[in-house]
């Protein structure tokens, strides 16, 4: 095979041994010119097969993600049921109160993690400049999104009784406004917050929209699992925010581990 790095390193194994690399004496003048050409290509090969392992190392390392959960701590409170009292052909007798959804393991569910300190040149995936949040069964579905900065959401209503959306952020614009079946009402949310959302005519319904400032940035499934992949290796604060649990932080590291797997406890209250 010639060329091949086995090849190259036969000619060091011919050479070493042969303890006479100055001159002629054993191979040559020609010979010895041949096995120094072999040698140079030979180490040309190694020094490109380094470089290109080391390259793949590196992306590794860049694509390293925080794998994890958010769990409960403790006991979990009992689940409560809010009365309905209007639209109940649609909306029904009663809704489970959704502020705080668990797994049987204690997973729980609509949590937003993000890293305080992202990295300067992140190769995450962006939050949706434009998402959707429905009200459907006089339910906001989902209950919790995530938006880009600058991004907007596109309110329905899939059901037959009019909805409203009524919202009073602090950084974004304030709305109010009426939502009949079938109208697409579009909200710009310029300004990193989180906003809550309400229906007047529905005290139960809740929806809430996370305004992102940066791609790391994940709402948990219903086990209350996460990921934020694209990370370099470093130092970072993840912080978990729950709607009736509030927020918690944790220092962590990004390391040659990968996933780096982090648990993320909140207390019940
Ligand atoms: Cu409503």
């Amino acid at each position: 095979m010639p060329g091949s790095g086995c090849e190259n390193l036969f000619v060091l194994r011919g050479v070493a041994p042969a303890g006479n690399v100055s001159t002629s004496g054993v191979m040559g003048t020609q010979n010895m010119e041949i096995a120094m050409t072999r040698l140079r290509a030979g180490l040309l090969v190694v020094v490109v097969a380094a470089l290109a392992t080391g390259m793949a190392t590196a992306r590794v390392a860049w694509g390293g993600s925080v794998k994890g959960a958010v769990i409960l701590k403790g006991a979990a409170p009992e689940p409560r049921k809010l009365p309905v009292t209007i639209d109940q052909y649609v909306c029904g007798k009663e809704k489970s109160a959704e502020d705080l959804v668990l797994s049987p393991e204690g997973g729980i569910r609509n949590a937003v993690v993000w890293l305080e300190n992202p990295p300067p040149t992140p190769a995450a995936a962006a939050p949706p400049p434009v998402t959707a949040m429905d009200q459907k069964d006089c339910v906001f579905t989902p209950r919790v999104v995530v938006v880009a900065a600058g991004g907007r959401i596109d309110f329905l209503n899939s059901d037959r009784p009019l909805h409203n959306l009524h919202s009073t952020p602090s950084a974004n614009p304030p709305f109010n406004r009426a939502q009949p079946k079938g109208r697409t009402i579009p909200i710009a949310f310029p300004h990193p917050e989180i906003v809550r959302v309400s229906c007047d005519l529905h005290s139960w319904m809740r929806g809430w929209v996370v305004v992102a400032p940066h791609p790391f940035y994940a709402v948990t499934d219903a086990a209350g699992r996460f990921a934020l992949p694209g990370l370099p290796p470093g130092r970072y604060t993840v912080r978990a925010w729950q709607e009736r649990l509030g927020t918690i932080s944790r220092e962590i590291v990004v390391g040659d581990q990968d996933p780096t797997p982090v648990t993320l406890e909140m207390t019940a209250r």
